[in-house]
């Protein structure tokens, strides 16, 4: 039996039948993908200015390479047809055709152009922090922690926040105003922030390289051991809500698992969040600094005791019996 009387034949429509067939699938599986659909264009947007510009940028950049694309593979498609092979006819030879190839060169040159000018046009719009607004958070000049003036809004205000990456969360320091960062409030893995308000971040590493990305409120900003990255977001007054976000650039066993949320409220409700988390931090602090003193009390207490008792067994008391026999690990 001959191979070709095994493989049916199959006709050109069929074979362009199932082509057609299998890439409207593939088309329809993406743009019906949930979580993708919302991003599928362009990148998220409508939670901050540079977010917004980012999307402006690139769905301008977009529309020409589509156009580009369309025009490009029409042509294409067009020769393959208009100059498919047909029996008896005989292959005409061309050489260059100097006013086409100077077209392409200054049209795909003019393009580049448009494109450049575009994105320099826009860039210190995406990268340079926005004011806040009038009925934003109204910001306590002593919190001005930014060292570089470059990096902060035209009126000087920001919250600045610093952004810690972890091997796996995000760990957030808040401003105080004053050089002692033991006491300064700090969230994991949700950002509490006011609406209407510059937000300035100092993003930092403390293990391996990480990436902070909350889509809707901006680009990526890498978390690299040793450095300090900036980026900024203002969501605006009437979009309270969360934007969540994930840990962008693969660093270890649980990256997946390494979130990031920021919540917004309105700057009312956030001067009464940071108030309770401030209050609460130095009623910590209190309540440590009296179990440290309770602590040198009895260290003392027991000290006199065992100075006055020269003879006879010393009676010992927490503090001079060792940690690790006290300890429930010691008594399993
Ligand atoms: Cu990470």
């Amino acid at each position: 039996m001959r191979r070709s009387n095994r493989i049916p034949h199959l006709s050109r429509a069929a074979v362009l039948a199932s082509a057609s067939a299998i890439a409207l699938a593939v088309l329809l599986t993406l743009l019906l993908a949930g979580p993708a659909h919302a991003s599928f264009w362009a990148p998220q947007h409508g939670g901050s200015p540079n977010a917004d510009r980012i999307h402006t940028l690139y769905s301008i950049i977009m529309v020409i390479a589509v156009i580009i694309f369309v025009a490009v593979e029409g042509a294409l498609f067009y020769a393959l047809w208009k100059f498919r092979m047909r029996p008896g006819a005989k292959a005409e030879q061309l050489h260059g055709n100097t006013r086409l190839e100077i077209g392409w060169t200054a049209g795909a040159a003019a393009i580049v152009l448009v494109i450049g000018i575009v994105t320099f046009i826009m860039l210190p719009g995406i990268r340079n922090p926005d004011d806040s607004d009038a009925d934003g958070w109204q910001i306590p000049a002593s919190y001005q922690t930014a060292k570089d003036p470059g990096l902060l809004p035209p009126n000087g205000k920001s919250l600045n926040i610093d952004v810690n990456g972890q091997q796996y969360a995000w760990r957030f320091v808040y401003p105080d105003g004053d050089n002692d960062r033991q006491n300064n409030v700090t969230a994991y893995e949700e950002m509490v922030v006011p609406t209407g308000t510059t937000v300035t971040l100092d993003v930092r590493s403390s293990d391996v390289a990480h990436s902070w990305w909350i889509p809707k409120l901006g680009g990526k900003a890498d978390a690299l051991p040793g450095y300090t990255n900036h980026t900024w977001f203002k969501i605006p007054r009437g979009k309270e809500g969360v934007y969540t976000g994930n840990c962008a650039e693969l660093c270890g066993r649980n990256h997946a698992n390494m979130t990031a949320r920021v919540r917004a409220i309105t700057p009312e409700q956030f001067t009464q969040w940071l108030a309770r988390q401030k209050a609460a931090i130095e009623a910590a602090g209190r309540g440590a600094q009296q179990y440290r003193a309770q602590q040198a009390q009895n260290d003392q207490r027991s000290q006199q005791g065992d100075a006055s008792q020269p003879s006879g067994e010393p009676v010992p008391s927490p503090s001079t019996v060792p940690n690790d026999a006290t300890s429930p690990a010691a008594q399993r």
